[in-house]
Order: structure tokens, then C-alpha cells, then sequence
């Protein structure tokens, strides 16, 4: 193997996408060669492969940006509040180029495997074209959401029509028109592209086996003074979405949704409903910890859908029945009024489960469904899934998927690092507060986290970092004593693992706010990395 090695250098990093490319520019700022590697010919990570129609982001787009750099926060303008994927796909272009990082991204590569070779106390990496590279460190930036789940549903090879992956949709566009389309899902994903392929195909038919509590984003065009003004306050933004309990700068309301008369809860619900976005998840502290709470939550989403949908057999199985908010809040636009339309179809596979895909369609245990385009919007293997995707293994040989290999068993510290697996970074991993808060404000808390770890660790001459198995036990307590506390751990999503078969039951995601864990964070390393082993090589050979 060492005779193929082709290059050596301090960083490898996975993936570009928000992660990465933060993180080659903080690397190179402090002077450590670094090279990015990216299964994409493109940069962007989750909004270079999710291009279906109707992809868009549902945090604000002026909060869903980098605050790293006040001049790059200057010269870009977004359209509206929640912009659609080519347009966050154009950002981190501008991105790439503003700061040139292109040079050391290596595009069309995947990694196949990172061993940690203990002879040389370095990461050996293997990528897809048989070539190997020799790293110090190895960071992961590969998101939460990349594995993508096809449910292996018997007969799809023998489909005569095309099929897509919401996650892996093509770069040409799709065309709908005069097509009988399926759709499978009733996520993020189904719920934005539900109502743009309803305009275009000739029959749209959903297969939904659970529904969603979804609130209108009630997206529009930003004006020129409140951009103006948004600029004026960069500060104050980054301030208090980086002090902030979900990285962004809304402040939850403090009360309890029972305290209040029914008719003053009604005006708050209905004033977040006008209001658009996640607007309504903070409408009282405790909608994910009180189960009283969070049924009038529920009850109140379920009497709009009752408004809109016009029939109410449609509308009785689009009401969830699940705790609100224990699966990913959705935003829409358009949704429930979609199913007003005629040409649009709605089947209740756990009433009437698929069976199989035929050449022609899909077959349900009461009726056939003739179909040209068949449409998984089935979501991800989330968290552990992208890491498992590649063969990590650390110390001994042992891989992180055998270390991790029942739910229970995930261990990290910090949601950053494992024990076994030395000089080993996962931006945003499990354990993290990653997916609950607004992502590329997580993102840059980790970077920078990483950076002036790595850098401190240069400064003293010393060679590897590990956490020691006492603070990563300590550390996953913590986390899974907050999340025990609220309702989240009740819900069968990709956030409990529920949605992929097999798989562990275990909640990954840490829920004990951006502000506090920052804080802690910020003490690990002001205590001199308290929970990790610093080691120097001088003195482990
Ligand atoms: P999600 O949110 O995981 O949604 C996937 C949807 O697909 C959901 O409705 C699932 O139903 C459904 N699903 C999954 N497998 C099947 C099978 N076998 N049969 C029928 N239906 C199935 O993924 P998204 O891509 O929409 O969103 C992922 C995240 O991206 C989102 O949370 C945002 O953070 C952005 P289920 O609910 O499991 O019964």
C-alpha cells in the first residue's frame, strides 16, 4: 500500500458542501495543507444533489449563510425568505470562488475507506480510483442527510418508466407534462415537490404512509431596505444567532401552552400560521415536552387541514395522528390546497400497503396504479448512515461501524470525536446539535472549533487528540438524558432511526440548546481539551 501512496498532507476533509468548504478556508488560514474531496463535480453537498422540483430551504436565507466573513454577507443579496435550491446551489459557488477554494477540492471522488494506520500514527485514505493519501487528520463534512433510502420494494428493476431519488434527482430537468406520476413520501422533500409536479404532470398519485403536521412557509421577495437594513445589522445577527438556542435569533416564547384560555392560544397559533415558517414551533416552551401541550398544537394544524381540503375523506387521512413536532415540522407552500386539485390522487399505504412495482406501476394490496414516473422522496439513512457509508476504522483495526454497532452503542464527545478513532473530526455529528438548529451557523461553530483545536495542537507539539472513553460516557449520558426529557424520543423518524428497517432505535441529536453546548465547547478548550488524551509522538514510540 505505502508504495502507491501518491501525497501526504496535514487535512483530508469529506465532502463540499457548507462544511467542507469552511473548512478548507479555516485550514488553509492557519496554514495546514488540506485537500477536500467530493463524490460531486460540483460544489454545494446537500444542495448540489437535491435538485428536485420545488427544493428550497425553510430557515431564512438571511440566516441560512455563512457569518464567518462580513464583506462575503455584504456583497450577496437573496431573493426571498426561503430561496430555492439553485439559488443556495449559486451561493456556495460564489462561495468557492470568493475565497478560491476550487484548487483544493478534488471533484468526482469518492472516499472508499480511512484506516488509521497505527505505525505511522496517521489516517490512510483509499479513494474510489484506487489511489491512496496519507493524512494527520481526517475531518468529515459529509451532512446528516446524504445516505439516501430506496425501501427495497420488490420489482423496481422490472419498471418499464423512469424512477428518481429526491437526493439524487438530475442535473437536466424532468419533464412531467402529459405523465402519470407516483410519489412515494410524505417528508420535507414530498411535501415541497408535491404541488410543483401536480401543475405539470397529467395525474399525480401520492403514496403517503404517514402524514405530516406542515405550516405554510408563505414565502415572497425580499424588498431592497429590508436587505439594506439586514446588512446594516450583520452584527447584532451573528451575535444573537450564534448566542441563540437554535442558531437562529427567534427568541421561544417562555410560557406554557396551557397557561393560556383557549381563545388566546387560538390567536397565537392562528397569528404563527399567518406568520409562515417556524414561527410556530416557538409559539410556547414546552410543545415537545408536554403531551397536553403538544396536542393542541396538533389539533390546531388538523382543524386547517379540515378548511382546506375540500374533501373529507382526503382531509381526514391527511391529519397526522403522531405527536407534532416528533417527526421534522415541514414547511409548504401549497400543500393541503393540492389535493383540491383533480388530477391529484392520494393512497394510504398503511391502509393499503404497496406490494410491489410492476413494469407498469405500483401495485397496492386493493388496486394497480398505472405510472410512468415513479418519484422516492423515502428521505435518508440520517446520521450514523453517511459515516457508515465509508469504512472508517481506527485503532486496532476496528471500525466505526462495529464501535457503534447497535444504537445504544454510539458514543462520541462532544458529538465531534470518538474514542478510538484519533484525530478524527465529524462536523455536525451524531451527538451534535446538527439538524435541530439552523445548520450552517452549527457548521461554523464546529469548524472553528476544530481549527483552533488543530492549531493548539501545533503550537504545543502534539500529535494526536483522542477523548478518553469516561468523557465520550459522559457525554452520550448527557444527551440522551436531555432528549429523554422531551417528546422527540416518542416519534418514529430518521431523527430516532425509525424509518430505515433494521435499524437501531437510538436519538442522535443533542437537545440541550446551540447556546449551552458552544458554551461547553468553548470550556473543553479553554481547559486544555479536558476529556481528550493529548498525545506526542516522542513519547508514544
Ligand atoms: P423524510 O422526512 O424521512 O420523509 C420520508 C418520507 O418517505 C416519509 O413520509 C416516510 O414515511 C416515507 N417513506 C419512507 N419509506 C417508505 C416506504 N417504504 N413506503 C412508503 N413511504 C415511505 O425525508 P425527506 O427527504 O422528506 O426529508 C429529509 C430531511 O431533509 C428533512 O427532515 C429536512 O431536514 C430536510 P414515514 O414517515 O417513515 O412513515
Amino acid at each position: 500500500m505505502s508504495s502507491q501512496t501518491i501525497k501526504e498532507v496535514d487535512a483530508v476533509v469529506l465532502g463540499a458542501g457548507f462544511a467542507g468548504l469552511y473548512m478548507l478556508h479555516q485550514l488553509r488560514s492557519k496554514g495546514f495543507s488540506t485537500i477536500v474531496y467530493e463524490a460531486g463535480d460540483g460544489v454545494g453537498g446537500v444542495w448540489y444533489w437535491n435538485r428536485y422540483p420545488g427544493a428550497r430551504c425553510d430557515i431564512e436565507s438571511i440566516y441560512y449563510n455563512y457569518t464567518f466573513s462580513k464583506e462575503l454577507y455584504e456583497e450577496w443579496t437573496w431573493t426571498s425568505r426561503f430561496p430555492e435550491q439553485a439559488e443556495i446551489l449559486r451561493y456556495l459557488n460564489y462561495v468557492a470562488d470568493r475565497f478560491q477554494l476550487r484548487s483544493d477540492i478534488q471533484f468526482n471522488t469518492r472516499v472508499t475507506a480511512a484506516h488509521f494506520d497505527e505505525k505511522r500514527h496517521k489516517w490512510m485514505i483509499h479513494l474510489n480510483d484506487g489511489q491512496y493519501i496519507l493524512t494527520r487528520y481526517f475531518i468529515t463534512g459529509i451532512g446528516c442527510l446524504s445516505a439516501a433510502n430506496v425501501p427495497n420494494i420488490q420489482g423496481l428493476q422490472q419498471f418499464n418508466g423512469k424512477w428518481y431519488h429526491t437526493g439524487h434527482w438530475p442535473h437536466e430537468k424532468v419533464d412531467f407534462t402529459g405523465k402519470r406520476v407516483g410519489i412515494i413520501g410524505t417528508g420535507s422533500s414530498g411535501i415541497q415537490a408535491i404541488p410543483v409536479i401536480a401543475k405539470e404532470a397529467e395525474q399525480l398519485t401520492v403514496f403517503q404512509r404517514t402524514p405530516q403536521y406542515t405550516i405554510p412557509a408563505r414565502n415572497h421577495a425580499y424588498e431592497e431596505d429590508f436587505i439594506k437594513e439586514t446588512k446594516k445589522n450583520f452584527e447584532a445577527i451573528k451575535r444573537s444567532m450564534r448566542n441563540s438556542v437554535s442558531g437562529t435569533p427567534f427568541a421561544q416564547n417562555q410560557q406554557s401552552a396551557m397557561e393560556e384560555p383557549d381563545d388566546k392560544r387560538q390567536a397565537v397559533f392562528e397569528k404563527a400560521w399567518a406568520q409562515g415558517g417556524f414561527a410556530f414551533s416557538a409559539t410556547y416552551h414546552d410543545l415537545l415536552t408536554n403531551e397536553q401541550s403538544n396536542e393542541k398544537a396538533a389539533e390546531f394544524i388538523r382543524s386547517k387541514i379540515r378548511q382546506i381540503v375540500k374533501d373529507p375523506v382526503v382531509a381526514e387521512k391527511l391529519c397526522p395522528k403522531y405527536m407534532y413536532g416528533t417527526k421534522r415540522q415541514v414547511l409548504d407552500s401549497d400543500y393541503f390546497e393540492t389535493y383540491n386539485r383533480e388530477n391529484v390522487l392520494l393512497v394510504d399505504v398503511k391502509e393499503s400497503p404497496i406490494q410491489k412495482i410492476t413494469g407498469e406501476g405500483i401495485q397496492t394490496a386493493d388496486n394497480h396504479f398505472d405510472l410512468e414516473i415513479i418519484i422516492f422522496a423515502t428521505g435518508y439513512d440520517g446520521m450514523t448512515g453517511p459515516l457508515f457509508k465509508i469504512d472508517i476504522r481506527g485503532r486496532n483495526g476496528v471500525s466505526l461501524k462495529e464501535k457503534w454497532k447497535d444504537g445504544a452503542a454510539v458514543q462520541t464527545y462532544l458529538g465531534l470525536t470518538t474514542a478510538g478513532f484519533p484525530n478524527l473530526f465529524m462536523i455536525t455529528g451524531p451527538e451534535s446539535p446538527s439538524v435541530l438548529v439552523n445548520m450552517p451557523i452549527a457548521i461554523e461553530q464546529h469548524v472553528e472549533w476544530i481549527a483552533e483545536c488543530m492549531h493548539y495542537l501545533r503550537e504545543h507539539d502534539i500529535d494526536l487528540v483522542e477523548p478518553t472513553i469516561e468523557a465520550e460516557e459522559a457525554w452520550s449520558t448527557h444527551c440522551r438524558d436531555v432528549a429523554n426529557a422531551t417528546l422527540y424520543v416518542k416519534g418514529d423518524s430518521w431523527y430516532t432511526g425509525a424509518n430505515i428497517e433494521g435499524k437501531p432505535r437510538s436519538f442522535l441529536i443533542y437537545l440541550g440548546g446551540f447556546d449551552y453546548y458552544t458554551k461547553h465547547c468553548n470550556e473543553v478548550a479553554q481547559n486544555n481539551y479536558v476529556g481528550f488524551k493529548l498525545m506526542k509522538l516522542k513519547s508514544i514510540s
